[in-house]
This record gives structure tokens, C-alpha cells and sequence, in this order.
């Protein structure tokens, strides 16, 4: 049942389709269902911080990862509420990241950022809600998957958030830009942003593959999840790159976020210490990688190496 890739204008339309889905699920559940948090200025920053912007590439590749293993679609709403707890983890992130004591960006998605819509007391207060509201979400949305994978979503995100993202966050601000070897920034995006990545393709893994009948077996189990494992982190760390590659190579309006800014904040990244071209590369290097990661898995893997390709090809 794996989406069949013709040629790059298929993974554009097939990339608006899941996008599409995923927004829609979203205002399914914080516009339709009402289900408001009072008082309603927080409840409008979180639906301003969650809707209506960002690529949703992490619920993609979630999705994608699930349509890879699961042989139907069983589970496909629980793996959209799995995408959605993924993006309310992530735009909380954001919101976090933009603060006048983090990053300190006025735009976020071609818009205020939302310390600068809503203050700032609001937007920490909007982001602490949404992330206990990811794993809320997880425990009473999904309705056909068991206990024990409910489990483990909750663990590979919560994993991703505190041992990935907020040390990724605090490296990031404290090392100065002589301490930045090439390690040092290898280690930094793969806390930051590739532990998500990483955690939304294994969200689709374990979603879809107590589904899949043939694969019962733990230790293939176990084999294929590392295989997953490793992919996302490849690509996660290729997609971190490019966004540094744009950083330096864009503009403010085709971004939706200030460009130029790890230049402005002195912070070395690839392609301020080795060039875009080196960099560039490297992400295709990585990328090489994570599709070798996805051959030893027995699935047809095609939908996901599209999506990698893009990744690396992306202008936003
Ligand atoms: C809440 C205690 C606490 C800490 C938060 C702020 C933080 C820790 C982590 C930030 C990590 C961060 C912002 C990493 C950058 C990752 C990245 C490349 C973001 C941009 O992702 P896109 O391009 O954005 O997918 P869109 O807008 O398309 O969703």
C-alpha cells in the first residue's frame, strides 16, 4: 500500500495531501471540538502557535513511517493524534526558542512571534500547556492501539523533549563560537532537532508495526526500530544543516523567520565554518545514509526516500 513516487511533482502533491490531513486533524481538535482551556487568551496562543503554518514534516514523516511498516490503516486516527501531540510538542519548542532569553525572534512563520503577539508570561505559559497537553493527548485520543504502545509514544517523545531537545537548547546557547568544533555542532543538531525527528518516525513505527502480522518476531522487532532509529536521526541531522544552509542563503520572507541571525549571534554552524557547498555535501552524504538505514528493514521503502530527498532540497 505504499504511495507509489513517480517523480518529484508526485511528492509535492503527496506532501500537500499529508499536510493537508494534518492540519485539518489539528482544527479538528482545538477549533471543532470546543474543547477550550479558559482563559481564553491562552487558549487563542496556543491555536495561534499551532495552526494554520509550519511544513509539518516531522507528521509526515510520521505518517510515512506508518504507511511503510503497517500493511492497512487501522490505525491511521491514532496515528494522527500521535502527529498531533508531535506538532504541539514541536510549536511549543518554537515558542520556547523565539524568547527574548533564547534565540529572541520577533517572527516565527511570517508572523509576530507569539511572546510578541500574546507577551511574554503568555507564550511560556501557552508552550508549558501544549506540552503536557502532547501527552494528554496520546492517553485519551487514541482509541485502537494498546496500552502498552501508548506507553511507548509518551516514552520516545517525552525521551526526545528532555534528553533531546532541552540539552540540545542549552548547548546551543552556552557554547560560544570558538568551542564549536565540527563535533560539537554534529552533537548540538542532533539533540536539538534531530531527537524529534527521530521520535515522530518511531511514533509511525510503533503505531504500525503491531499491525503488521508477518512481523511478530521481537528480535526483527527490535532490528527494524534501530534501523528507524538511525534513519531519522540521519535525515533529522541533513534537515538541521539545510536549515543553517538557509540561514546563511535566503531571506526573511521566503523563511517565515529572521535570516542571517547564527551569523548576527555569532553561532558557527556547517556552512559558517566549511561553506555551503561542503555542507551541502554532507547533508547529501547523510541522506545517502539514511536510505541505506531504511534497506536492511524488509519494507518498500520508497514513499520515505522520497521524503528524504526533499528534506534535502527544500527552499524553506
Ligand atoms: C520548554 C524547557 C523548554 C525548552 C524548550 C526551545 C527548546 C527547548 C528547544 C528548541 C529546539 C529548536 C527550536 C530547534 C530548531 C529545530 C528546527 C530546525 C526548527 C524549525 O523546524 P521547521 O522548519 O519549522 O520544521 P516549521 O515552521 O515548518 O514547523
Amino acid at each position: 500500500m505504499v504511495t507509489e513516487l513517480k517523480s518529484n511533482i508526485d511528492i509535492e502533491v503527496y506532501l500537500g495531501q499529508q499536510k493537508s490531513l494534518i492540519d485539518k486533524y489539528l482544527k479538528k481538535i482545538f477549533i471543532e471540538s470546543n474543547n477550550y482551556i479558559e482563559p481564553k487568551e491562552l487558549w487563542d496562543a496556543i491555536r495561534y502557535s499551532l495552526l494554520d503554518g509550519g511544513k509539518r514534516i516531522r507528521s509526515i514523516l510520521c505518517l510515512a513511517s506508518y504507511e511503510t511498516v503497517s500493511p492497512d490503516k487501522t490505525h491511521l486516527d491514532d496515528c494522527l493524534t500521535a502527529c498531533a501531540s508531535i506538532e504541539l510538542i514541536h510549536a511549543m519548542s518554537l515558542i520556547h526558542d523565539d524568547l527574548p532569553s533564547m534565540d529572541n525572534d520577533d517572527l516565527r512563520r511570517g508572523r509576530p512571534s507569539c511572546h510578541k503577539a500574546y507577551g511574554e508570561a503568555t507564550a511560556i505559559l501557552a508552550g508549558d500547556a501544549m506540552l503536557s497537553l502532547a501527552f494528554e493527548l496520546i492517553v485519551e485520543n487514541t482509541k485502537t492501539i494498546s496500552d502498552s504502545q501508548k506507553l511507548k509514544l509518551i516514552s520516545v517523545l517525552s525521551k526526545a523533549f528532555g534528553l533531546g531537545l532541552v540539552p540540545g537548547q542549552i548547548l546551543d546557547l552556552k557554547t560560544s563560537a570558538t568551542q564549536r568544533s565540527k563535533s560539537k555542532i554534529e552533537e548540538i543538531s542532533r539533540l536539538k532537532t534531530a531527537e524529534l525527528i527521530k521520535a515522530s518516525v518511531l511514533c509511525g513505527v510503533i503505531i504500525g508495526l503491531n499491525n503488521n502480522k508477518s512481523i511478530t518476531e521481537k528480535a526483527l522487532n527490535e532490528t527494524i526500530i534501530k534501523s528507524f532509529e538511525r534513519f531519522g536521526i540521519n535525515i533529522g541531522i541533513a534537515f538541521q544543516i539545510i536549515d543553517d544552509i538557509l540561514d546563511v542563503t535566503s531571506d526573511t520572507k521566503t523563511l517565515g523567520k529572521t535570516s542571517g541571525k547564527d551569523r548576527d549571534q555569532d553561532k558557527s554552524t556547517y556552512p559558517l565554518i566549511m561553506g555551503i557547498e561542503k555542507s551541502k555535501k554532507m547533508t547529501e552524504d547523510l541522506i545517502k545514509k539514511a536510505k541505506s538505514d531504511l534497506a536492511e528493514t524488509p519494507f518498500n521503502i520508497s514513499l520515505l526516500c522520497s521524503i528524504s530527498d526533499f528534506v534535502i532540497n527544500r527552499i524553506n
